[in-house]
């Protein structure tokens, strides 16, 4: 059945429904299956993600007609599908009027995917108008709470030299706190790698009040703050209560200086506002273990990493993931930066639509996985800046010396791109940088050839 004349309308301005401000505004790669029109098949595609199925019902009536989603821009060569969606479409909490990433992903990005006539469909982008905006969350903390801890100024605090407690798995409590003592000698912040809980071998109630000695150990030999961000991931929203309470019990006076990490896109949207709305003084670290089934430039369903980001914005995350732009071990490219610009600043032009934040606190990009000292200089020349939470596990676990050489030679390569310095030059002068090359001589022969020669190694 040809739905286009009521679920299609591409006489509709995009600019004139974003000053309405009555929609929300997804743009969509999308393919319908041979032998189905474009129009048509877009159309239905707009039917099942409102008010429509794949037949008229007899119970439509003129107010449901009111709240359709409609397509207002196609171009079958390009793939490109843009659909308007009414916000009276998405559910709202009973308790408090809010809107809920869950209905919105529901709908958007719901029985869509799975339908006869659509080959595939991607979304890359999405608008929020105004009044939306207020109905999340947003962040509760950002990352000048954890400047403020560290001491530093609230803007442009800089740079947080982070790492994962590794091996992933298989520490006992003592050696756990033990590698993260060592990590903290030299740097910022260590998080709890994303599987890391409540193991037989590492029972929380064990592990954690010895990373609380050893926190306070290393900040009264370092004489500066540090941070930790535990995993409260569970299933249960109780259990990620009674994780989330016994840290902050533990941590006692210093529970300003922990973070609660969630596995957002394992764990959902569910889990994700259950820490935000929990703990709201406690900054929220969205990890994304998983998303590359659907976000991977090679996945032509769901929605992109830089989608992903922006939900998390709204829904609340302090910080996310986004990946290392192609300079660590993760699939990326150096034009990811849009997935740091869009949840950092108050106004940005994504691929698509143009968001203004009007105020929402910003989410922390966290540039994780494969770093180390020798990628970082590249890394922070793309993407303009280092005020980032960077969590290296291999760069500081695989420093040749010590976990804090590791931290150490993070915090020197960062300060090598601030002074725009060669970073051979600087090896020269910073001893736990010069190390990095001889701990990771495979990134040192591609990224500074030479760099034995002249470094005397
Ligand atoms: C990094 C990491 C993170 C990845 C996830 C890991 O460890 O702990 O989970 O960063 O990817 O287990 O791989 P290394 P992303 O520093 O040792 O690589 O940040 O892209 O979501
Ligand atoms: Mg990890």
């Amino acid at each position: 059945m040809d739905q286009s004349k009521r679920y299609a309308d591409l006489s509709l301005n995009e600019a004139e429904l974003i000053q309405g401000g009555r929609h929300i505004l997804v743009a969509y790669k999308m393919q319908p299956k041979a032998g189905h029109g474009y129009l048509e098949s877009a159309a239905h595609f707009a039917a099942e993600s409102s008010t429509g199925t794949n037949v008229e019902v007899s119970t439509t009536d003129d107010f449901t007609k009111g709240v359709d989603a409609l397509v207002y821009q196609i171009d079958a060569a390009s793939q490109e599908m843009r659909i308007a969606y009414p916000l009276e479409l998405f559910d709202r909490n009973i308790t408090d009027g809010r809107m809920m990433m869950v209905s919105f992903l529901t709908l958007v990005i719901g029985n869509n995917q799975g339908m006869g006539d659509i080959e595939h469909a991607k979304m890359y982008d999405f608008y929020v108008p105004p009044r939306a905006l207020q109905l999340f969350d947003g962040p509760a903390k950002d990352i000048s709470d954890l400047w403020r801890v560290l001491g530093r100024p609230v803007r442009d605090g800089g740079y947080i030299s982070g790492t994962i407690i590794k091996p992933k798995l298989g520490l006992r409590p003592e050696p756990f706190a033990a590698a993260a003592y060592q990590f903290w000698l030299g740097g910022d912040f260590i998080k709890n790698d994303e599987p890391q809980g409540n193991q037989t071998f590492a029972p929380m109630a064990k592990t954690i009040p010895l990373v609380v000695d050893a926190m306070r150990r290393a900040m009264d030999e370092t004489g500066a703050a540090k941070l930790f961000s535990a995993n409260i991931t569970a299933d249960d929203h109780y259990e990620m209560l009674a994780r989330g309470e016994f840290i902050l019990r533990a941590f006692g006076p210093d529970a300003d200086k922990v973070a609660f990490l969630v596995d957002g896109y394992v764990g959902g949207p569910g889990m994700v506002t259950t820490a935000r709305r929990n703990f709201p003084n406690q900054y929220l670290h969205y990890h994304r273990a998983g998303h590359g089934a659907v976000t991977s430039p090679s996945a032509k369903r769901g929605y992109d990493a830089y989608v992903l980001a922006k939900m998390s914005r709204l829904q609340g995350a302090s910080g996310i993931h986004v990946g290392t732009m192609g300079y660590g071990k993760m699939e990326g490219s150096q034009d990811d930066r849009a997935i740091a610009y869009i949840i950092e600043r108050d106004s940005y032009t994504g691929p698509a639509y143009h968001q203004e934040w009007l105020g929402m606190k910003p989410t922390t990009p966290i540039i994780s996985g494969g770093m180390n000292a020798l990628r970082l200089p590249g890394f922070f020349e793309n993407l303009g800046h280092g005020n980032v939470i960077n969590t290296a596990g291999g760069g500081a676990y695989g420093h040749i010396d010590s976990p804090a050489a590791g931290a150490i030679s993070l915090r020197q390569a960062y300060e090598c791109w601030k002074a725009k310095a060669d970073p051979i030059e600087w090896a020269r002068e910073h001893q736990e940088f010069a190390r990095a090359f001889v701990s990771f001589p495979q990134d040192a022969d591609s990224l500074y050839p030479g760099w034995r020669a002249r470094l005397g190694a």
